[in-house]
């Protein structure tokens, strides 16, 4: 067996390891993060059980730190005392980025996590099988039950060689996009295999298996081996530790094979992550803005790495230069050290461990401004400027470019020096500001601000349907499209009447509002539907709107299993039919809930011109019960 299939199988609860099929595993750990957790703990609130039954389960404050008005703040109380009565961890707003403090405090190796934030699957570095889901998903598991998804093909990236002198971890992940595309990775997940793995650190592998979600992968995950030791040891938890190796003889669905010394620098252009191009190609674009973090690229050796390159220099007058240390540990690590006194010395302005700029909390560009980040998301938009032009690159090429100004190969800059920086030989630990569960938990009070509240349900699927195509979109259309995030929007996320009014906000502003007053509708989308992020809510609003069904050419997997945690049918549809349909089109689906009781298609009329089609909906048994009872909400209470 490989690595993913060793996983899968120590976890298995139903079905096997053939590809395509449902699965169901156990899950050891669960996360969530701010942005997605106070509706998770809703959900969890809403099932009555005492105390999570998971192995670990740790609730990170980490998206929603600007507190430009009370909801935040709130939010942070709320998930504070939750995680107090009912049995978990809570790192406080200000200990880092959910996936660097986990990677660095709870992750195991052969054990599994659910995490309610689509890059979990960075703790694959530490050989862990990591998956990203939306809240409701990880409420039901921290209430025991089993996660459901479809069994993944296994994909070996081979890396062969070293890397040369100015190239990174950065580099492989964004060749990986190059190759495989923002969908290449959907129904999949990636095992990262070869000579090039000795040299890796388990954090520079974070880089890589965290990024794994742009290729819209289930999970990546290298095996746990020696590297990842010496990992655990400096983190002081070796006994945490255990090995985790692929069969000499394992097999794998597909395969792809990077060299390693003949990778250069690469970098996503405007506005996708795999719009991936050398660095060279774009060499001289004049760059306003760089920003170095984000939980892809803020460990301890990326913030020391852009140190050594910037500490004799001063940033270039036309650059505003932001760090962003993922944890507190590396932000202790680099003030005790002298990377600190070298970034600030070269004029970099430094922020809190958090999520930031990456979700727009602050740091929007200037209009028409390039924008370098060492970031894994550069959508349209997101950085909260319209027209953005964000670019993606590596902590090396992002340093040396803010001293000279324009986009910089790295290769060239760093010549003779070393330009890797190796694991510490021990890491600062101080677990102070994770909180550990209530000895008492029956005395713990839950506070609950004014913006938390509850949770909508829908009733179950209608017998039949007659509605409009209120928004026809094109292809890859993400859920920063379809539910934005941004300082102003983000504090919004306990409460879904307030939040639905910016659902498609920056597609068509006037969304909400027709949706309302056509009592809701049908969204129809391209190849790739509802890619990014893992927020439920860019579910929950729309059901809130009124809309019933998403048709589009193929979805994203944990958009698509959110739509249907919600009571949203998601529909395939060819691109035929997708051509034939215009927005405004009125939509009659005769039999809805007996076409998907019944069958694997659906029957749709379109009223104008009379043609009927059929739409595949390609659901599991369990899925058809959760959206014939209109969620899996309702689903559950049924049970
Ligand atoms: C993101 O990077 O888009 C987020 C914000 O971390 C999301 C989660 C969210 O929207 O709360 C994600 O990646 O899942
Ligand atoms: Fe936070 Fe950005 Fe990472 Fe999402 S991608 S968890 S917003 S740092």
């Amino acid at each position: 067996m490989n690595v993913a299939q060793k996983l899968i199988s120590s976890h298995l609860v139903s079905g096997n390891l053939k590809p395509g099929g449902e699965i169901a595993i156990s899950i050891d750990q669960t996360l969530t993060q701010d942005a997605t957790g106070t509706m998770a703990y809703l959900e969890f609130e809403a099932m009555g059980i005492p105390k999570v039954r998971t192995k670990l389960s740790v609730s990170y404050v980490d998206h929603n730190t600007l507190q430009t008005g009370f909801e935040n703040a709130d939010d942070h109380r709320f998930l504070q005392t939750i995680a107090a009565k009912y049995g978990l961890y809570f790192s406080r707003p200000g200990n880092g980025i959910c996936h660097q403090v986990h990677l660095e405090r709870f992750a195991r190796p052969g054990q599994t996590l659910l995490g309610s934030d689509s890059h979990t699957p960075n703790a694959g570095a530490a050989g862990m099988l990591a998956i990203g889901a939306g809240g409701l998903n990880v409420a039901l598991a921290m209430a025991g039950e089993p996660f459901y998804l479809v069994m993944p093909k296994i994909v070996r990236v081979v890396l062969t060689g070293k890397l040369r002198n100015g190239v990174s971890a950065k580099d492989i992940i964004l060749e990986v996009l190059r190759k495989l595309t923002v969908k290449g990775g959907v129904g999949k997940i990636i095992e990262y295999a070869g000579e090039g793995l000795k040299d890796l650190t388990v954090p520079e592998r974070a880089t890589i298996t965290n990024m794994g979600a742009e290729l819209g992968a289930t999970s990546s995950v290298f095996p746990s081996d020696e590297q990842t030791r010496a990992f655990f040891r400096a983190q002081k938890r070796e006994a945490d530790w255990a090995e985790l190796k692929a069969d000499p003889d394992a097999v794998y669905d597909e395969e792809v094979v990077i060299e390693l010394d003949k990778l250069d620098p690469m970098i996503a252009l405007p506005s996708s992550p795999d719009n991936v191009k050398r660095v060279k190609d774009v060499e001289g674009t004049p760059v306003r803005q760089v920003c170095i973090g984000s939980c892809v690229n803020s460990s301890y050796s990326d913030l020391v790495l852009a140190a050594q390159i910037l500490k004799d220099h001063k940033i270039h007058p036309d650059v505003s230069l932001t760090i962003t240390p993922g944890s507190r540990q590396a932000l202790h690590m680099i003030t005790t050290g002298s990377a600190l006194a070298g970034l600030v010395s070269s004029g970099a302005r430094v922020l809190e461990p958090a999520c930031g700029p990456c979700i727009g909390m602050g740091q929007a560009p200037a209009t028409g401004a390039v924008s370098l980040r060492t970031f894994n998301r550069n959508f349209p938009g997101r950085s909260g400027t319209a027209k953005d032009l964000v670019y993606l690159c590596s902590p090396l090429t992002a340093a040396v470019s803010a001293i000279t100004g324009k986009i910089t190969d790295p290769k060239d800059w760093v010549k003779g020096q070393g330009a890797r920086v190796s694991l510490p030989e021990e890491f600062s630990v101080d677990d102070s500001m994770i909180i550990p569960p209530s000895m008492e938990p029956e005395k713990v009070v839950v506070e609950r601000g004014p913006n938390i509240k509850p949770l909508p349900v829908r009733g179950a699927l209608e017998g039949s349907l007659t509605a409009k195509v209120i928004l026809k979109v094109g292809d890859n259309i993400t859920t920063d499209d379809i539910m934005p995030a941004g300082a102003k929007i983000l504090p919004l996320r306990s409460n879904i009447p307030a939040i639905s009014e910016y659902v498609f906000s920056k597609v068509d502003p006037a969304f909400a509002s027709r949706a309302k007053s056509s009592g809701g509708g049908i969204v129809l989308g391209g190849n790739n539907y509802g890619q990014g992020s893992s927020r439920e809510h860019a579910a929950l609003a729309p059901m809130y709107l009124g809309i019933k069904v998403v048709l589009a050419k193929s979805f994203a997997r944990i958009h698509k299993d959110n739509l249907i945690n919600f009571g949203i049918l998601p529909l395939t549809v060819g691109a035929d039919v997708y051509d034939s349909l215009e927005q405004d089109a009125e939509l009659e689906f005769p039999s809805l809930a007996k076409d998907v009781r019944e069958s694997s298609e659906v029957t749709l009329k379109d009223k104008k011109s009379g043609k009927v089609h059929k739409a595949e909906h390609g659901l599991t048994e369990r899925q058809k019960q959760i959206i014939l009872a209109g969620g899996l909400l309702n689903f559950v209470k049924g049970k």
